[in-house]
């Protein structure tokens, strides 16, 4: 498709020629990097211990004198010790809880919550929404950015938007019949799991008006892409974004090419590092995604590392949107697992699944410790009609994973609704190791 015929929300914008940017993008990033050291003093303590002030930064490039931001950052200065406005100013506060210790604390103040909504407006649209579509928003509402941040950006978009959040399942299915929804957001597991639910109740969701699906908040494979859309008739495009840095809305693929997100440099400035040496990689070669925000006012933040795992695709793509593209992230360098000495991510686990004629794509891994060894056990479930056949699936299974990713496993084949179903972020790994 021709950039003349690639809807945009957001214009100019989103087709800014590169020296525009990095010049709109080096003025920004000034900005933030005096507010950060002048109004917070966890910021100027840390830049203090580097040796660096505001004035060190002349260029993009000199980014990297700069310290990283990290989780600890915000649990040392819980809960509002990084806001760079007086509380009074926020407008609205979002937390996650986090699988140890204290809840990370987000603050937006009204300019936030406004740049928060044209950015989600500019994903929905990119991922083929249209002003006057029907948007069934099925990612949780509360502490969770991805239910309001969704919800406001598809209003401002010019949908109309079923707020149902997350759970009632069956319920979901009836309001996609009844109300006739373009566009369904939600995690891609809890996707998986509509469409499951959608088959046992004898609903075929290829025949209703249902074409979009805009999924994030986990990692996903392209294998379970495929699924989806071929289930519910959709085209599924990924979204990506964290609470530390604004929510959902930071990148998100578009229809035309549906091949890695589009970053919103214009409010973010990417980079790539490699999480031993903490240097940048070289261009669109993988590592840890670091993220400074241009534009917050309420908790900018500089050089936050996300501990995503992901490369940067600086070729044009077919949309003509001229904003780097953030590869699918397979996973966070905080779940990758190691078993004998191989590194695996749940969803390469899910990739392979997805493949296998016969097996339903929901799984859970366990992981136990036999002596001084991690080892993995996947549990999956036969899709209905094979549990004669589980010995044998088992078997293929374990030689699949063997043969993809290089490593041994166990495989437990489970009957038909064993594996827990998501309604929200999947929890892919039960960690049964006893730390030592
Ligand atoms: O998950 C925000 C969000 C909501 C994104 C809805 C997309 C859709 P947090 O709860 O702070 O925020 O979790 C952020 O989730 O660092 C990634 O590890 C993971 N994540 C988010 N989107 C994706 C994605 C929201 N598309 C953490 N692919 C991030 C892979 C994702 N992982």
């Amino acid at each position: 498709m021709s950039q003349a015929e690639t809807f945009l929300y957001d214009g100019p914008a989103e087709t800014m020629p590169r020296a525009e940017l990095a010049a709109l993008q080096l003025a920004r990033l000034k900005q933030t990097v005096e507010r950060a050291y002048a109004r917070v003093p966890h910021v100027r303590a840390k830049f203090g211990a580097a040796g660096v002030t505001p004035d060190h930064l002349k260029s993009l490039d000199d980014i990297r004198r700069f310290p990283f931001a990290t989780k600890a950052d915000m649990r040392e200065t819980y809960p509002f010790g990084l806001f760079a406005v007086p509380r009074e100013q926020v407008v609205r506060l979002h937390a996650s809880s986090g699988t140890t210790g204290k809840a990370t604390v987000v603050g937006y103040t009204q300019a936030d919550i406004d740049l928060w909504t044209d950015l989600m407006a500019r994903c929905i649209a990119c991922a083929g929404a249209r002003p006057g579509d029907i948007v069934q928003n099925a990612f949780g509402y509360g502490l969770f950015t991805g239910g309001l941040g969704v919800h406001y950006g598809a209003e401002r978009l010019g949908c109309t938007v079923v707020p149902v959040s997350g759970g009632m399942t069956e319920r979901q299915v009836t309001l996609l019949q009844d109300f006739g929804a373009r566009v369904l957001c939600a995690t891609p597991s809890y996707a998986l799991n509509i469409a499951e639910v959608a088959e046992g109740m004898g609903v075929d969701m290829r025949k209703l008006p249902l074409g979009i699906g805009i999924f994030g908040a986990e990692p996903w494979s392209d294998a379970l892409r495929r699924d989806l859309d071929a289930r519910l008739g959709i085209a599924a495009a990924d979204l990506y974004g964290l609470s530390e840095i604004i929510g959902p809305g930071v990148a998100c693929e578009c229809s035309e090419a549906r091949d890695g997100l589009h970053g919103w440099e214009d409010h973010f400035l990417f980079e790539v590092i490699d999480p031993k040496t903490l240097e940048q990689v070289a261009p669109g070669e993988p590592g840890e995604l670091v993220i400074t925000t241009l534009t917050k006012e309420a908790l900018p933040m500089v050089r936050y590392r996300s501990r995503d795992i992901t490369r940067l695709n600086h070729e044009p793509c077919a949309c003509g949107r001229s904003h780097v593209r953030i590869m699918r992230v397979t996973g966070r360098d905080d779940d990758m697992m190691i078993i004998r000495g191989v590194n695996v991510y749940p969803s390469q686990v899910e990739a392979v699944l997805v493949g296998i004629e016969g097996v339903a794509p929901h799984y859970q891994i366990v992981l136990t410790r036999e002596g001084p060894l991690d080892a993995m056990t996947v549990e999956v479930e036969t899709a209905p009609g094979g549990e004669s056949h589980r010995l044998q699936t088992a078997k293929v299974i374990a030689s699949h994973i063997k043969a993809r990713l290089g490593v041994s496993c166990e495989v437990a084949v489970k009957a038909p609704g064993e594996v827990p179903r998501s309604q929200g972020k999947a929890v892919r790994v039960k960690d049964l190791r006893t730390k030592t």
